[in-house]
């Protein structure tokens, strides 16, 4: 089975990743994260800075329509960015086997965490 879709991917991903790290590191991980894909001036992801840090990270494969859409999902407020809590929410939403063996912990490192 070699599904190489994003869904599939971060499903793998990110529950290792969590045992790997604990919650507290794998939260820190997710912030290292959106720090490495945020405009350094409004300290948020727009549009414009999702797609320059994409390039430098080697992601171009994405489509400028992707971005949009990552970006519209996250959007919770409806700013057109997004924000730490956004970016955190969206990449859990992102990964079914996270939210679904993880639950209840996730949800206390959210509040805790952040
Ligand atoms: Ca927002």
């Amino acid at each position: 089975m070699a599904r190489t879709n994003s869904e599939v991917v971060f499903q793998d991903f990110f529950p290792s990743m969590v045992e790997r790290l604990g919650a507290e590191g794998f939260i820190a991980e997710l912030c290292n994260g959106f720090r490495l894909l945020m405009d350094v001036e409004k300290g948020l992801i727009t549009f414009e800075s999702l797609k320059r840090n994409f390039m430098l990270l080697g992601l171009q494969d994405l489509s400028e329509d992707e971005l949009l859409c990552m970006l519209r999902e996250g959007d919770l407020d409806g700013d057109g960015s997004l924000n730490q809590m956004e970016f955190c929410i969206l990449m859990f939403r992102l990964s079914p086997g996270l939210m679904n063996g993880s639950r209840r912990w996730l949800e206390g490192a959210v509040v805790n965490g952040l």
